[in-house]
């Protein structure tokens, strides 16, 4: 069974995940709105994995006998000076997600609550993905300044994000 402390904060957690579903949906329909597909389309895998950590935050409170409770959500910022501003708020947004959920295993240390602390292990790993992978197209985009074919061709690798093998 949960703490009521901890049911809490993971039902704050399902709100934050459910809004970075929401903020990587409008930077897809930002990036789409600029006629960058590939920017577009990678945006939107990123939106579905943040639905896939809201189920998985989701389930894992039901599991433990929670109460799972839906807050409101904000409304996403909607508008970018740039693909490098974008790319660079999704970067700092995943830091922030980051230290949410670093703050979750400190809380379920407090608490003993081993089980918790093993469930949030995966987040952990995920997010130095999710810092590298939006950092790294930061980085490409700083590459490429100016150049719109630069953008060009980084749009198009970046629309290949789930289509490989
Ligand atoms: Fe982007 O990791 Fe969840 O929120």
């Amino acid at each position: 069974m949960l703490s009521k402390n901890m049911e809490k904060a993971l039902n704050e957690q399902i709100n934050a995940e459910v809004f970075s579903t929401y903020l990587y949906l409008s930077m897809a329909a930002w990036f789409h709105s600029q006629k960058l597909a590939g920017f577009g389309h990678w945006m939107e895998a990123q939106a579905r994995e943040e639905w896939e950590h809201t189920m998985k935050f989701f389930h894992y409170v039901d599991e433990r006998g929670g109460r799972v409770l839906l807050g409101k959500i904000d409304a996403p910022q909607a508008e970018w000076e740039s693909p490098l501003e974008a790319f660079k708020a999704a970067y700092e947004h995943e830091k922030y997600i980051t230290g949410r959920i670093h703050e979750l295993v400190a809380l379920a240390r407090e608490e003993n609550d081993y089980a918790t602390e093993n469930f949030l292990q995966w987040f952990v790993t995920e997010q130095v993905e999710e810092e590298s992978s939006t950092g790294r197209v930061v980085d490409q985009i700083e590459m490429v300044a100016d150049s719109r074919q630069g953008l060009f061709m980084l749009d198009r690798e970046l629309g290949a994000r789930g289509r490989q093998g």
